[in-house]
């Protein structure tokens, strides 16, 4: 099948071997993913709908690093009901529930992630810092909108990081972007960097540290996400008081009690 016939819900099946080297290196780029055609149709929707829910004003020059990185808007889908069917397409959800070899996977959340012409880069961080949840069976889908090439900054991961337990108490900041480059260099991890075709889409674990470079070409890096966890997901009690997995558990998984699956109604299971 070409990824002409394919839609955002015929299934794909992944080979045993990429399956084992998403688990042994904590991500995987996989080509040809998703159809040029439609996510070019896709992404005025997506990108009207980020826009218009967000809120940043000031120019670049004024942000911190964080906010130099990209224009981040989240959960599309429950701001406009438009973009439901590519949130909720079972394609990049059923790849989803391969990797991480559950019965099934619930959306955790999804967000724009807009880097901006002169957009400064992502530092090093890993998503599961910010989850109060039960396990690792998380996994984040990167959706390229357009082309990236590297001077766009591409999603860049530390290859293997997601079995180390370096650093897992920064949040992502200029300190986390030191701080770990110094740590993964001292493993010995591979950083791995390449550039995204209009199709690929790439998938990390929790715990995969990750970057990417600024944005020095003249357009946007429109970038769709998803993040996905395991079905029997169980809300736990957040680390050390991190203030950002309270913010977290109230933000995306409203009423649920630690303990507990976490199945609120922004977190439907998708496949
Ligand atoms: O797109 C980026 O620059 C960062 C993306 C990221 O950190 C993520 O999807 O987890």
């Amino acid at each position: 099948m070409t990824t002409a016939t394919v839609g955002l819900d015929t299934p794909l099946t992944l080979s045993p071997e990429q399956i084992a080297s998403f688990r042994d290196r904590g991500f995987i780029h996989l080509r040809e993913v998703l159809p040029p055609a439609e996510l070019s149709a896709w992404r005025p929707i997506l990108a009207a709908v980020a826009h218009a829910h967000n809120q940043e004003q000031r120019p670049l020059e004024e942000r911190d690093t964080y906010g130099k990185a990209f224009l981040q808007t989240t959960n599309l889908w429950r701001r406009d009901q438009a973009v439901i069917p590519f949130v909720f397409g079972k394609r990049v959800a059923g790849i989803a529930k391969q990797l991480l070899g559950t019965s099934g996977v619930r959306l955790y959340h999804d967000q724009a992630l807009f880097k901006e012409p002169g957009g400064g880069h992502t530092p090093w961080h890993a998503d599961q810092f910010y989850w109060p949840l039960a396990s690792e069976l998380t996994v984040t889908a990167w959706i390229p909108l357009v082309p990236v090439a590297i001077e766009m900054g591409p999603l860049a991961f530390s290859a293997r990081s997601q079995h180390v337990a370096l650093g897992r108490d920064l949040a992502i900041s200029d300190e986390s972007e030191q701080v770990l480059d110094g740590l993964l260099n001292e493993a010995g991890l591979e950083t791995v960097t390449e550039a995204f075709d209009l199709g690929d889409v790439s998938f990390h674990c929790g715990w995969t540290y990750h970057r990417a470079g600024g944005n020095n070409s003249n357009e946007v890096r429109d970038v769709m996400t998803m993040i996905y966890m395991d079905a029997d997901m169980r809300l736990a009690e957040p680390v050390n008081q991190n203030q950002n997995q309270i913010n977290d558990r109230d933000q995306w998984m409203p009423g649920v009690a630690v303990g507990a699956v976490c199945d609120s109604p922004l977190n439907p299971r998708i496949c």
